[in-house]
């Protein structure tokens, strides 16, 4: 069976003092069998090693490139010489502030895999897509191109996050959700296998809070959540990681 994922992508949200969150939130998933995983900016990672307990740490993203001459760029490495063991690639954020493709993003998994992180790679359609009832082709494509032909369940996991539902409030239905969900896992059975594509874990992300997370979590080939403002505290993130267990 595939282990439940919380994680929390704090993007950029915080400081030292933030790093006191974790200790609450290391106490709920030690009580619980899901995972829970934390991706603090990337200034955090190392300092947040001791307060993380059993949480898992990430980057939010990384280079493609394993170093060189890339001012103001991570490398996976760099990432999991701070202490992540998970780094978030192709998130629509860096999809759209940093124009990332579905190619660069495929070169940054392999990057990751070979520093010996896990990928959650991010897909999602936006509003146009959506309204245009677009969003499985969109979601095939981007799979078929982010995710490159070494995946397994052990170094892959990911995130369907329509565009439209971050950051918003408004989060899709849990049929819609389920819907895009199935398609997802049928996709990577088809590509990797059975034994693969079941084992890949599916997180849904968009507006995700104590007050939807149960439901969301009931849904067909949903095995967690991506959590980005109702992650950064532990009032609101220690619910969502309880939904889960
Ligand atoms: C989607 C999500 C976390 P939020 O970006 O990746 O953010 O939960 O704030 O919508």
């Amino acid at each position: 069976m595939r282990t439940k994922l919380a994680a929390g992508n704090w993007k950029m949200n915080g400081t030292r003092a933030a790093l006191e969150e974790l200790s609450a939130m290391a106490t709920a998933a030690d009580k619980g069998t899901a995972e829970v995983l934390i991706c603090p900016p990337a200034t955090l990672i190392a300092s947040a090693v001791e307060q993380a307990g059993p949480i898992a740490l990430g980057g939010q993203d990384c280079h493609d490139q394993p170093k060189g001459a890339h001012t103001g760029d991570l490398s996976a490495k760099m990432l999991a010489d701070a202490g992540a063991t998970y780094v978030i690639l192709g998130h629509s954020e860096r999809r759209t502030d940093h124009e990332e493709t579905d190619a660069l993003i495929r070169n940054k998994c392999r990057a990751a895999w070979s520093a010996g992180l896990k990928a959650v790679v991010c897909v999602g359609e936006t509003l146009d897509e959506f309204e245009a009832s677009n969003t499985l082709d969109i979601i095939g494509g981007q799979l078929a191109s982010s995710i490159p032909d070494e995946a397994t369940g052990h170094n892959l996991v990911v995130a369907y996050e329509p565009v439209w539902a971050i950051g918003t409030g408004k989060v899709p239905t849990v049929q819609q959700i389920g819907e895009v969900h199935d398609f997802i896992r049928s996709r990577l059975e088809r590509r990797f296998g059975a034994g693969v594509g079941r084992s890949v874990r599916l997180l849904y992300g968009g507006s995700v809070k104590a007050a939807n997370a149960e439901e969301i979590f009931l849904t067909s080939n949903v095995d967690g959540a991506l959590v980005g403002g109702a992650s950064l505290k532990a009032e609101d993130f220690v619910p969502i990681i309880d939904a889960l267990n």
